[in-house]
């Protein structure tokens, strides 16, 4: 599956957060408008690195549908993966004690001492409304993994004008890095 220099990330996250939508803005470097994905796409992509940490580096990246009757093969994904996208939609209040319960159920399904690197995406950041980073934190329960030592971070996006990508790609290659480090393995 690719040499050292590609690495395996699968997104998910609730329906319609934006995950096809970051794909192909990765992808393309533009927006492109989706459909709501049956079953998934996968692309591989060069992501302009902000810090030149994951310059050169190619991302397979597996984009999961997220109708609810999908999530339960969120985790037959997680086998060859090295990182975790979760996408959440900032401006969805509704919806985010749901999301909250899928990322705690994905983090539970690994074995707890490798759980895979996970960045939380904080998606649509541009509409009016949207939770704050911090409000999206707690709303995620991101300090919760993070103090029960699980490899969890939150990173602000929005598809639309690729803002905070970079930093998002940058920062899961930093963590799958790390992650890889501390387990003695190259996979
Ligand atoms: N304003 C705004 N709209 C966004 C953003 N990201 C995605 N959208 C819109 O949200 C809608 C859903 O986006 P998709 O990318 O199809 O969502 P998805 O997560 O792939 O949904 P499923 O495939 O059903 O799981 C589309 O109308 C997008 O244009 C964003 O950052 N800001
Ligand atoms: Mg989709």
């Amino acid at each position: 599956m690719g040499g050292s220099s590609s690495l395996q990330v699968v997104m998910v996250g609730l329906e319609g957060t934006g995950k096809t939508t970051l794909l192909y803005r990765l992808k393309f470097g533009q927006y492109t408008s989706s459909i709501p994905t049956i079953g998934f796409n996968r692309e591989t992509v060069v992501v302009p690195s902000v810090e030149g940490k994951s310059k050169g580096v190619s991302f397979v990246i597996w984009d999961i549908g997220g109708k609810d009757n999908m999530r339960p093969l969120w985790k037959s994904y997680l086998r060859s993966a090295d990182g975790i996208l979760f996408v959440v939609d900032s401006s969805d209040h509704e919806g985010a004690e749901e999301a909250r319960m899928e990322l705690h159920r994905l983090v539970r399904t690994q074995s707890p001492h490798s759980v895979l690197p996970t960045v939380v995406l904080a998606n649509k950041q541009d509409l009016p409304g949207a939770m704050s980073l911090q409000d999206v934190a707690a709303a995620m329960g991101v300090p919760e993994l993070q103090a029960a030592s699980q490899p969890c971070r939150l990173m602000p996006t929005c598809a639309v004008t690729g803002e905070g990508l970079p930093e998002a790609m940058d920062t899961m290659y930093e963590m799958v890095t790390k992650w890889k480090k501390s387990k003695g393995k190259s996979r």
